[in-house]
């Protein structure tokens, strides 16, 4: 078979060599391996071909007729994995990440040909570029259920990604169960905005989330929206926030768009932002602080908890300072690191290690760079989510039906061509990778985050994982590699955007 690029593979691996021969997938008899990866990919190979590998043992057969999984911390940097396809196939993981980040690569490497399904020729030895890639999932906006999540979470985890950020509170409703305050989820998670239903999940379907991640290596991280971007906590508890500033911008735009403006007390339905507060010099908005992070802190038993810190428009600086300051150290008191969107950077006082989320254009405007510099200054370091290149809900071209334009219109190749280290003035090591997030506004249905989200997640997530100066690291490259992900999205039943940009292959 005349394969359809010389390296179907993205990210980019390390290093690899890929070659034209092919083991025939019906001569493979079974999997090798105590991992749970074996499962994996006994299941991916199932869902792919129809074929359903047997768990099997050294005394099966040759080398060359079965798949071994195995683990040696020496095999690679963490996270990494060799990988071999020819007289043998073997998969040998420096951790279980590793392992199951090979295993997504040999999936990669299962092809269709006129001979039937075979596994491409390979040799790879491969390893992260940055500890931190992640995506991130608005649940507020519009809400997604359990089972879409997880779709989600496969989707992702098959391109490396390892951090799932969930954006789980805003203006237009509460999405997480409290048990402290209870009206949260009775009465501020019924509605999403434009009035689509809301939703909310329960404890037990917050846990299913992060085990189902946990078991595809990625960390989930719980975002608490605060001060602003809090109208929904007014719904429940109206004693908690003040009424809403109606400035000349959001009065404008809502307008233009024809939403509704926000009224303290009931649920808010439009997607305008800035107009809304906790309040700040209210001791009981600090104990409620505290019930939150610690329930959630609790549920999560990844290192990080969001506090949130956009666009507080409402909020005077001077009580924004003070408030992050505080909501900053109730996140270490409760043994986590916190996490938090640029602006938080402008309070002097910010808990130490502080990880700031850089969401500003790749040139940077106003304050962004001095405010994403002061979390390097306190000990802590960023996220690159720069939202003229990185932002999944930006249109792809002005006339794309969903998403939305104020960082600019992101085609897969503006997605693609950004280097995260260069777009503040700080040392490399100041960046821990990247986030791509997925703001629900435009995308009411996972079919309509599935079209913002791939391909342009695969662009992200190559800068997140491949060698920046790899000879194929390449934009002609990437749109070739990129391709020969359509067959894998179809089958996965994602509803991929083909954008014209690349030249898509069917099989
Ligand atoms: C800005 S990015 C926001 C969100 C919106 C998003 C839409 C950030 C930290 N805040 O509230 O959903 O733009 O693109």
């Amino acid at each position: 078979m005349v394969l359809p690029h010389s390296m179907p593979l993205v990210p980019l691996p390390h290093s690899a060599t890929v070659g034209d021969d092919r083991t025939p997938l019906a001569r493979i008899v079974g999997v090798i391996g105590d991992s749970p990866a074996v499962e994996q990919l006994i299941d991916g190979i199932s869902k792919r071909t129809g074929v359903r590998l047997a768990r099997s043992t050294e005394s099966d057969g040759p080398a060359d007729s079965t798949i071994s999984l195995r683990i040696d911390p020496d095999a690679a940097a963490a996270e990494g994995y060799t990988l071999t396809v020819g007289s043998s196939t073997e998969i040998v993981g420096a951790d279980e990440a590793g392992l199951y980040y090979g295993v997504q690569t040999l999936l990669q490497l299962l092809r269709e040909g006129d001979d039937g399904w075979g596994l491409t020729h390979a040799s790879i030895s491969d390893a992260p570029r940055f500890p931190r890639r992640g995506v991130m999932l608005d649940v507020t906006r519009h809400f997604f259920s359990v089972a879409e999540v997880e779709k989600f979470i496969d989707a992702t985890s098959a391109l490396k990604f390892n951090h799932l950020h969930l954006h789980l509170t805003d203006d237009q409703g509460w999405r997480i169960q409290i048990d402290s305050w209870p009206k949260l989820t009775e009465r501020a998670s019924l509605t999403a905005a434009g009035g689509d239903p809301g939703g909310f999940y329960s404890k037990d379907d917050y846990r299913a989330i992060v085990s189902y991640a946990a078991a595809r290596h990625m960390v989930v991280i719980p975002e608490i929206d605060l001060p602003g971007h809090t109208h929904a906590i007014g719904v429940a508890y109206p004693e908690l926030v003040e009424a809403p500033v109606l400035n000349d911008g959001l009065v404008a735009e809502s307008a233009r768009l024809g939403q509704p403006l926000p009224v303290k007390g009931e649920p808010y339905v439009g997607w305008g932002v800035g107009h809304s507060s906790v309040r700040i010099h209210e001791e009981r908005t600090y104990d409620f602080v505290r019930d939150v992070v610690r329930e959630l802190a609790e549920l999560t038993p990844g290192p990080y908890i969001h506090i949130g810190g956009d666009e507080s428009l409402g909020t005077p600086q001077a009580d924004f300072d003070v408030f992050v300051e505080r909501a900053t150290e109730i996140v270490v008191e409760a043994g986590k690191i916190p996490v938090a969107w640029h602006e938080v950077g402008a309070a002097a006082g910010i808990a130490e290690g502080t990880i700031g989320q850089y969401w500003g254009k790749t040139t940077p405007e106003g304050t962004h760079a001095e405010e994403a510099a002061h979390f390097v200054e306190r000990g802590g370091a960023l996220i690159m989510s720069a939202a003229d290149v990185a932002y999944l809900d930006m249109k792809y071209s002005s006339d794309f039906p969903l998403g939305l334009t104020w960082a600019g219109v992101v085609d897969v190749r503006k997605a693609y061509e950004w280097e995260p280290t260069e777009v503040l003035d700080l040392p490399d090591s100041a960046i821990l990778g990247v986030e791509a997030p997925l703001w629900s506004e435009t995308a009411r249905t996972i079919r309509d985050v599935e079209q913002l989200v791939f391909p342009r997640a695969a662009a992200q997530a190559e800068i997140a994982w491949s060698p920046r100066s790899a000879p194929e690291r390449t934009w002609e490259s990437f749109r070739s590699r990129l391709a020969t992900l359509a067959p894998l999205w179809e089958t996965a039943d994602i509803d991929f955007h083909r954008s014209e940009e690349i030249p898509w292959t069917d099989r």
